[in-house]
């Protein structure tokens, strides 16, 4: 097995020259956890040959700046010492997987990175919440991520009208591939397997219940993840958020196992909607006012365009809550970075005070 298996490429091998210089060598975060993380890194086989081998390292205070916890996925940069792997750098992410954290906090979460396709999982039939509304959030998700987004609707052995739920899925998911499947009758599993090359990365997405570890589990044709949505809670009943795992295939393929989001709240800028709804957008440009806000000025050319019915209302309305959510989430990003910033001036400040004493700070 090389690095190039878990995703190494040439322009990573530049990327890592400085990190080379310093002795350190290159690895890949399967798993995170609190402090310690299991990548699949570069040793020595003692023929003076290399091999990837699963180990732990280790995360030291000093090694990276704060908010940077690597993530599953990432490229790191490691060292050896007394015996234990520490990691010291993290590569750029080539991708990013967040959501804003549940609740009030208005703080970033990171599902994955540097993966490049990203399958969102929508679970058809009984109950288990295929909504286009809900689909437009998760599209949504996916274009801000950078990976290449592919649909997949699941449990089609319980779907009613699959016709009317790809139509559906379709307006949705414009310009997106979507794949109908199934775990139990094994349909589109093939179709699935050929969107995803060996090498690269994929990830599922979507709610609990829909079939994600089984998903994973047909294509690996083993059990790999742990299925049926009991085990995503702890046993007090909490919903489990900490599983996030890397796995590499006997075929080679790379997916990433990601914890059901019990409810997805975005993360991203006002635009990040306007590529989920592309026919609302190529209009939205031709509004007479710059700042035209589609909902009262006049010679608005969305308005016009559900007057004479190329617009669904349906979609202008989740299009337009969206940005509402959106902008308001800027705005409060905006705000932490305006806090941290002053932050900053205060312990510089504080630093040049003490500095004036003449006292150790640190
Ligand atoms: N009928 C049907 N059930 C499925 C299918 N895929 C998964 N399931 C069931 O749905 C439940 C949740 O599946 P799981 O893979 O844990 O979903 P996850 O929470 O998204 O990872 C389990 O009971 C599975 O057996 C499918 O294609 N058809
Ligand atoms: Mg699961
Ligand atoms: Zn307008």
């Amino acid at each position: 097995m090389t690095l190039e298996d878990w995703g190494w490429n040439e322009k990573r091998t530049a990327e890592f020259a400085e990190y080379k210089d310093k002795g350190w060598k290159p690895g890949r975060v399967i798993r995170p956890g609190r402090g310690i993380y299991r990548i699949a890194a570069i040793s020595e086989r003692g023929d003076g040959l290399d091999e990837i081998k699963e180990k732990e390292a280790r995360l030291t205070g000093k090694a990276l700046s704060r908010g940077e916890a690597p993530a599953a996925g990432d490229w790191v940069a490691w060292r050896e010492e007394g015996g234990t792997a520490i990691i010291t750098a993290l590569l750029t992410r080539k991708t990013v997987i967040s959501r804003k954290v549940a609740g009030e906090i208005s703080r970033e979460q990171i599902l994955g990175v540097n993966v490049d396709v990203l399958f969102i999982v929508q679970a058809l039939g009984e109950g288990r919440n295929f909504t286009p509304r809900g689909l437009e959030r998760y599209v949504t998700m996916a274009w801000e991520s950078g990976c290449r987004p592919v649909v997949l609707l699941n449990k089609t052995d319980l779907a009613e009208n699959l016709a009317a739920d790809l139509d559906e899925a379709e307006s949705s998911a414009p310009g997106i591939e979507i794949l109908a499947c199934s775990t139990l009758t094994g349909q589109g599993i093939n179709g699935l397997k050929a969107l995803l090359p060996s090498g690269q990365t994929g990830a599922f997405i979507g709610p609990s219940g829909v079939g994600k570890s089984s998903i994973l589990n047909a294509v690996a044709g083993t059990d790999l993840a742990e299925a049926g949505s009991v085990r995503e809670f702890d046993n007090r009943g909490r919903h489990t958020t900490t599983h996030r795992e890397l796995h590499m295939l006997k075929d080679g393929r790379l997916l990433l196992d990601t914890p059901g989001l019990r409810e997805l709240q975005l993360w991203g800028k006002e635009e990040s909607a306007d590529t989920t709804f592309p026919e609302i957008e190529e209009l939205a440009n031709q509004c007479r006012f710059n700042d035209c806000r589609h909902e009262k000025e006049p010679g608005c050319a969305v308005k016009e365009g559900i007057e004479n019915g190329s617009i669904s209302n349906d979609r202008y309305n989740s299009w337009l809550g969206l940005r509402k959510e959106l902008t308001w989430l800027e705005s409060r990003q905006n705000e932490n970075a305006r806090r941290e910033l002053e932050q900053k001036w205060l312990n510089i400040s504080r630093f040049n005070r003490m500095k004036k004493k003449g006292k150790e700070i640190w």
